[in-house]
C-alpha cells in the first residue's frame, strides 16, 4: 500500500487492516546494535585511555580525527576562546542563542526539587537532602551532527542543578571547530572544553587523565562508538540515556493546514535516515491532503534525500477509527515527540500516559521545542517514554536520606530494630540499637 503515484513513498496503514498490529510493530522496531567486534574495539580504546591517559588521547585524536597535535594542551580550549566564539557570532545568532538559553534556564529553574524534612512527635527528624553532582561530562558530537541547541539542553540543567564543574568534549574532525557550539558552551556555563571525541573521550571523562578531570556522570548523544563506550563505563560513572533516532507522532483531527503538518513530519525526518515520522488521523481525506502537501513540498527541502529515505524506511500515515483509537496508538507507540494538532488538546492530556514531550494545539510546532520553548529536547526515544523522562535538573542531582533521632526516638526505634535484627541473627546490630535504650 505504498503510493509513489502521489509522489511520496510512505507506508499507508489503517487500524482496520488484518495485519495492522504486525505492520506497526515492524515500523516501530529499533535496535541500536553493536556487534562483538565493535565492542572489542571500544574496550581496547577504553583500556588504553585508562592506562596511558593523555598520551592515548593524543594518539587516537590524531588517528581518528586526522589531527597532528603533540599534547593535550592543543586539544584544550580556554574560556577566552569560548567567549571569543560567542562575541564573534553575527548579532542575530548571538541574540537567538541567548534568548534560547534564557528560556531553557527559566524552565529548568522550575524543576529544582527541594530538600525536605519532617519532625515526629518525639522530636526525631527525618528528611531528604538534594545535592548536585560534583562534575558532569557532556559529550557533543562533531561534524554535521553537532547541534549547538543540544549543548544548551545538556549543560543548562547541569548548571541549574548546581554542578560545580561541567566538562565538555567535542571532536574536531580535520581540526574544524564549530563556533556556534563553542558559543553555546560559553552561554551555558561550561567550565572546560576538550576537542576530543569518540570512545576515547568517554573513557577520559569516566576515568580521568592527567588533563581531563574525571566526572561523575556522562551525558549527551553520540554515534555507535560513543553509545557503546557509555554502556561500558556505566557503573563507574552515571550515564543518561542511550538515545535512538528522533521520532515524531502527529495526531490530527483534520483541522490543521496540511502544509504545516507535512513540514512538522519533515522536521524530524530530516535528522536522520532512520528517524521516524508518523501521522495519525481518523479523517481519510485529511491524510490524503497531507500526503499531497508532502509530495509538493518534499522537492523543496535542502535535505530531501535524507527525508525521502527516512519516510520510506520508517514513516507512515495511519488511518484510525476515532479519537479513542488514536489515544490507544499514542500510548502504544510512546513517542519521543507527540503533536496533538487537535481542537481541544487539554481534553486529550489526561489520556496520554506515555510521551517524551507533548506539543499541544495547531500552533505548537515541534521545532519550537527543539530550540527555544524552554523544556529539554533530550527525550526518551524508541518507546522508552514508557519508563523514562526528559533530561532535566534531576539528572544532575542525587538525594541523601536524613535521620536524626531524639533520645525518645532512639528508644522507640531501638526496640523494633533489635527485634528485627535478632530475627536476622545480626546481634551486633541488635546490641547497637539496645545500647541506646534507657532500660
Ligand atoms: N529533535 C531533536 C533535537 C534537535 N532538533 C536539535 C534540532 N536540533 C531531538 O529529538
Ligand atoms: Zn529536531
Amino acid at each position: 500500500s505504498q503510493s509513489p503515484i502521489d509522489g511520496v513513498d510512505i507506508a499507508r496503514l489503517s487500524t482496520s487492516q488484518a495485519d495492522f498490529d504486525r505492520r506497526l510493530a515492524d515500523l516501530l522496531a529499533w535496535e541500536g546494535v553493536s556487534d562483538a567486534e565493535l565492542q572489542q574495539r571500544v574496550d581496547e580504546i577504553l583500556a588504553a585511555v585508562k592506562c596511558r591517559g593523555d598520551a592515548a588521547l593524543v594518539e587516537y585524536s590524531n588517528r581518528f580525527d586526522r589531527l597532528k597535535v603533540a599534547s593535550m594542551a592543543e586539544l584544550t580550549l580556554s574560556e577566552g576562546r569560548l567567549r571569543q566564539a560567542f562575541e564573534g557570532l553575527p548579532a542575530e545568532q548571538r541574540e537567538a542563542l541567548s534568548s534560547a538559553a534564557e528560556r531553557i534556564r527559566a524552565y529548568h529553574e522550575r524543576q529544582k526539587p527541594e530538600s525536605w524534612h519532617y519532625t515526629e512527635a518525639d522530636g526525631s527528624v527525618l528528611g531528604q537532602q538534594v545535592t548536585p553532582l560534583d562534575r558532569a561530562g557532556i559529550y557533543v558530537p562533531g561534524g554535521k551532527a553537532a547541534y549547538p541547541s543540544s549543548v544548551l539542553m545538556n549543560a543548562i540543567p547541569a548548571h541549574v542543578a548546581g554542578v560545580r564543574e561541567i566538562v565538555m568534549v567535542v571532536p574536531t574532525p580535520d581540526g574544524i571547530l564549530n563556533e556556534l557550539v563553542l558559543a553555546a558552551a560559553y552561554l551555558a556555563g561550561v567550565d572546560h572544553v576538550f576537542t576530543i571525541g569518540g570512545a576515547q573521550a568517554v573513557a577520559a571523562l569516566a576515568f580521568g587523565t592527567e588533563t581531563v578531570p574525571r566526572v561523575d556522570k556522562v551525558v549527551g548523544p553520540g554515534n555507535i562508538y560513543v553509545a557503546t563506550a557509555k554502556r561500558a563505563v556505566f557503573g563507574q560513572v552515571g550515564i543518561d540515556m542511550i538515545a535512538g533516532p528522533s521520532e515524531i507522532l502527529v495526531v490530527s483531527d483534520g483541522g490543521t493546514d496540511p502544509d504545516w503538518l507535512a513540514m512538522d513530519l519533515f522536521s524530524q525526518a530530516e535528522h536522520d535516515e532512520d528517524a521516524q515520522a508518523l501521522l495519525v488521523s481518523w479523517d481519510l481525506d485529511h491524510l490524503q491532503a497531507v500526503a499531497a502537501s508532502m509530495a509538493r513540498l518534499l522537492p523543496t527541502l535542502e535535505r530531501a534525500p535524507i527525508v525521502r529515505k527516512s519516510l520510506a524506511r520508517r514513516g507512515a500515515l495511519i488511518h484510525c477509527r476515532d479519537r479513542d483509537e488514536a489515544l490507544a496508538l499514542i500510548n502504544r507507540i510512546a513517542p519521543e515527540h507527540l503533536e496533538l494538532s487537535v481542537a481541544n488538546p487539554e481534553g486529550w492530556l489526561p489520556g496520554v500516559r506515555h510521551a517524551g514531550a507533548i506539543f499541544m494545539g495547531r500552533y505548537t510546532a515541534e521545532a519550537l521545542g527543539d530550540y527555544c520553548a524552554g523544556p529539554n529536547h533530550v527525550l526518551p526515544t524508541s518507546g522508552t517514554a514508557r519508563f523514562s523522562s526528559p533530561l532535566g535538573v534531576y539528572d544532575f542531582q542525587k538525594r541523601s536520606s536524613i535521620i536524626h533521632c531524639s533520645a525518645e526516638g532512639a528508644e522507640a526505634l531501638g526496640k523494633i530494630a533489635s527485634t528485627l535484627a535478632r530475627g536476622e541473627s545480626l546481634t551486633a546490630h541488635a546490641r547497637s540499637a539496645e545500647y541506646r535504650l534507657k532500660v
